[in-house]
């Protein structure tokens, strides 16, 4: 596949089918974009570089993250349950997945559990317990995260997000609305999270079993529900991705770029032109590894269907117009590796 690559930029490099494209978003508008869109049909993921987004802001975010790991586990859990938001150690979801992982889950939008607080004195006495309970949990991060860092965080990956969107419809040749996957993000009511994953080293774990010695799962393989995904963990491997061959590729650890996932509802909204990728995270490591994402999504009423120009007389819709609450609520029900998008396939 043709990428355009640092550190020359314009200049243009051909990689083998093994390697992750690079693109290199400081290069002419019209190449990036159909690096873009080349790279999110054959693979649903890619590296961005030159993407703009200052060392100082990913640095500081990182920092926070890494203190808020490295308190003791009392104190940590005052952030749990993450139901969904908060902190959890190894189980992912509510359906039995676990993986050697510790996280913090947190909403772009922090004003939605602030707010519903507001209107909470009606409600069932189990609403009330159960509000308390999340109000508790963000209270705990709003005191033990510096919300300032948080935020430059969020809107920068939010910018970088929305950029590659831009250049996805460009490159789709959607004219009459550059815009249309990107408004969804943009939306005040966006339902976009903030994940931070921490893999503690392998030698902490004090476990000498030959099983040991084999690739521990950081975190089982799925694809991400959202529209899109950026990635950046510290200098520390174990991210693979699934190719449509059925081999798992590692994604060499790079902390000036940003990995990007298409996830299942840009597949939906380009008719399937994109791949929803799988992956997974190994925690194998010697170095405790520590990756941040930005999940994109739209807001919970926003309704999801393929654009215009994606349907053709040779290509009907292979989806079912939903909801992203819809799809949210069927994909939180699964299990982390379960197929969900076959449950909206058109009839
Ligand atoms: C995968 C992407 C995000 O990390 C996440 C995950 C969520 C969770 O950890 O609670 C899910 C998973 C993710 C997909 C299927 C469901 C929900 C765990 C799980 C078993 C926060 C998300 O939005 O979906």
């Amino acid at each position: 596949m043709v990428v355009a690559s640092s550190p020359t930029p314009n200049r243009i490099e051909k990689i083998n089918s093994f390697d992750v494209p690079i693109i290199d978003l400081s290069c002419k508008r019209s190449l990036v974009s159909e690096l873009v869109v080349k790279a999110s049909e054959e693979y649903g993921f890619f590296k961005v570089i030159n993407h703009g987004i200052s060392k100082d802001i990913t640095d500081r975010m990182e920092e926070q993250g890494l203190n808020f790991f490295a308190k003791p586990a009392l104190e940590k859990r005052q952030a749990a349950p993450p139901s969904p938001l908060g902190y959890g150690t190894k189980n992912i979801g509510f359906n039995g997945d676990v993986g050697e992982v510790e996280y913090l889950l947190l909403h772009t939008n922090t004003q939605s559990i602030s707010q519903s607080s507001k209107s909470i004195s009606n409600e069932p006495l189990s609403f009330h317990t159960q509000l308390k309970k999340k109000l508790h949990v963000f209270l705990f991060l709003e005191k033990n995260l510096d919300s300032c860092v948080v935020n430059d965080y969020i809107e920068a990956v939010r910018n970088l997000a929305c950029e590659i969107l831009e250049l996805m419809t460009e490159g789709l040749h959607v004219h009459d609305n550059k815009c249309v996957f990107s408004d969804f993000i943009r939306d005040i009511d966006s339902d976009s999270l903030v994940r931070l994953n921490h893999y503690p080293p392998y030698k902490d774990i004090m476990d000498t079993s030959p099983s040991s010695q084999t690739n521990r799962i950081g975190f089982g393989e799925h694809s991400d529900p959202q529209i899109l995904t950026i990635l950046r963990s510290n200098d520390v491997g174990g991210l693979q991705i699934l190719l449509e061959d059925g081999t798992w590729v590692p994604v060499p650890p790079d902390p000036i770029a940003f990995c990007v996932n298409v996830g299942d509802t840009l597949q939906v909204l380009t008719n399937g032109r994109f791949k929803s990728v799988i992956h997974r995270a190994l925690a194998n490591s010697v170095k405790p590894r520590m990756s941040i994402m930005y999940f994109a999504a739209p807001p919970l009423h926003a309704c999801i269907s393929p654009v215009p120009n994606t349907i053709t007389p040779e290509k009907s819709s292979l989806y079912r117009p939903f909801t992203w609450s819809e799809f949210k609520k069927t994909a939180y029900s699964l299990r982390l590796g379960d197929t969900r998008l076959d449950l909206f396939k058109a009839q």
